[in-house]
């Protein structure tokens, strides 16, 4: 039997609405949950808010408002993405929950015990939009404002001087630990190139790691120690805990983590250490056991340029959902983006891929071969004749291409781009199919013949719709529907059952429309 399967996006700050890097992350994390789910494994999944922390409180501040109040109003935002998205999450966690604060303080308790951590004054370089103290051989300087130089850290944020008391984290005891991780189990960070960075950042030397502020109170407090809260990453990477009953032992903990379970963490290429450095760190100093992957994806770029507030290009996913459709949408970011790597988008781009490989080329094929049978064969899956080296390839190479997916989604580089790119494949593969018998023509010459084309054409729509279900699942429930399959035959496990002959199928309606680009959206 597989062990059951975690998975889970890092936690957004609901500092502002969603943007499209969130949306990118909660649909990779759900098609590869739901890719899980598909092969019959006992999926868990889960997505949320980060809400506590200095950069919520100081966007509260900025607002005039308390910063439980932008908590509740922006974390409806994200939920809200979700839903509009169809993201299938089994829990939206929100770090402001009581279960929440009382998962971190058992984790805080457990180091503590465990004699990782101490009382002590930090002294640094701390970026506010950062959340993070530097070493001074991190900052980089920059040129400021009137030609001054200006000292920033490593991701470019500025950064100040802070002398505060604090808990301190004993890290630097964790250093050995974590590189024979990276060295031992390569599958634990993807992809290769983060995993050299961490490596070096480890090798470098690790500092104990300052755990607690006392200069303000907005996060959980520290057990014991009334005046301090916890630095805000110890509560967010928590959640990941929280969301399945930690400490109590219900049976979701042990299932999907304390027993042996695959943890799988999802995130952002900029929030990689403190997934693969001090999380496991943590984990470790409280005696509980480790992710089996961490993910570390790449940015989405608004035609190339990264999206800041300043430059006024930072877009509503939930709009573009609405523009260009909530498929087309998952389509393009999936297939379009390499996996683990930057990329970008514009609107020219989503509509150009998505008519060419959804509209053009699934939605026309399935139009075509299921309207001939709804006319030609009295609305009933024909049964074929003798199969032909021809129909013998298109099943072949679709088996085969479901294998080859199978495998891929299971590399710890999960190649989604790839899997969607063999999958693309096969649709010109049977369109070319179609268009070479021609079933139309041998009506009149051959009827036996074009009732096999058209079973087999039926046959390779239902494994092509079973196959991009965790892509664009609400479109492939469309194309099962009209071909009659019922819910629970919709799994992996019934890829090659084979349509049954004589199915009554409904006439087919159109699964994709032909997108434009929106007139306000055109290049210049
Ligand atoms: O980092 N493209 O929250 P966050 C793709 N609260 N992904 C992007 C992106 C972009 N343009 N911009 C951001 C946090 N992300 C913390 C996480 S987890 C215990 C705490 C990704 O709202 C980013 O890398 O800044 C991260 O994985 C996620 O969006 C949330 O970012």
């Amino acid at each position: 039997m597989t062990k059951p399967y975690y998975i889970t996006t890092a936690i957004s700050y609901p500092n502002g609405p969603p943007h499209i890097g969130h949306a990118y992350e909660v649909i990779a994390t759900d098609a590869i949950a739901r890719f899980h789910r598909l092969m019959g494994r006992d999926v868990r999944f889960q997505t949320g808010t980060d809400e506590h922390g200095l950069k919520m409180a100081q966007a509260a501040e900025k607002r005039g408002i308390a910063p439980q109040q932008l908590a509740d109003e922006m974390s409806i935002q994200f939920i809200g993405m979700c839903d509009k998205l169809n993201i299938s999450h089994d829990r939206f966690i929100r770090t402001t929950e009581a279960d929440h604060h009382a998962a971190s303080q058992a984790i805080w308790q457990a180091m503590e015990t465990n004699g990782d951590l101490y009382l002590d004054k930090y002294e640094g370089w701390y970026s506010v939009r950062d959340e993070a103290y530097y070493d001074e051989s991190e900052l980089i300087e920059a040129e400021g404002k009137g030609g001054s130089k200006e000292r920033l850290s490593p991701q470019g944020t500025p950064v100040e001087w802070t002398v505060e008391e604090s808990w301190f984290f004993r890290l630097s005891k964790y250093q050995e630990p974590l590189l024979k991780i990276f060295r031992e189990t390569p599958e634990f960070l993807q992809p290769e190139s983060r995993r050299n960075e961490m490596i070096k950042f480890v090798e470098g030397g690790l500092r104990d790691l300052s755990m607690s502020r006392t200069s303000f109170d907005w996060g959980v407090k520290v057990p014991g120690s009334d005046k301090h809260v916890m630095y805000v990453w110890i509560d967010a990477l928590t959640n990941y805990l929280t969301g399945l009953g930690y400490p109590e032992q219900t049976d979701l903990y042990p299932k999907f983590w304390s027993k042996g379970g695959d943890i799988v963490h999802v995130i952002g290429k900029d929030i990689v250490r403190f997934h693969t450095v001090y999380w496991p760190a943590f984990l470790m100093s409280a005696k509980l056991p480790l992710p089996k992957h961490v993910y570390g994806h790449g940015f989405v770029l608004n035609r190339g340029v990264k999206m800041s507030k300043s430059v006024g290009n930072v877009v509503d996913p939930i709009n573009l959902a609405e523009t260009f459709g909530v498929d087309q949408l998952r389509y393009f970011l999936l297939s379009d983006v390499v996996f683990g790597k930057d990329g970008t988008y514009s609107p020219e781009m989503i509509v150009t891929k998505t008519n060419a490989d959804l509209a053009n080329n699934f939605g026309n094929l399935a139009q075509r071969s299921l309207s001939m049978i709804a006319k030609n064969c009295d609305g009933k899956i024909p049964a074929p004749g003798t199969k032909t080296d021809a129909d013998e390839q298109l099943i072949t190479d679709l088996q085969a291409a479901f294998e080859e997916i199978q495998q891929l989604m299971q590399d710890s580089n999960v190649p989604i781009h790839a899997a969607i790119d063999l999958i693309r494949e096969r649709l010109s593969a049977t369109n070319q199919y179609f268009a070479d018998s021609a079933p139309w023509a041998l009506r009149k010459t051959d009827p036996e013949r074009a009732d096999t084309v058209l079973y087999y054409t039926a046959e390779a729509i239902r494994r092509l719709a079973i196959m991009l279900q965790w892509v664009i699942p609400e479109s492939c429930a469309k194309m099962l529907d009209m071909l009659s399959q019922q819910r629970d035959n919709r799994g992996f496990a019934h890829f090659d059952t084979n349509i049954q002959v004589g199915l009554d199928i409904p006439a087919p309606t159109a699964v994709f429309p032909r997108l434009e680009v929106p007139a306000s959206e055109g290049e210049g």
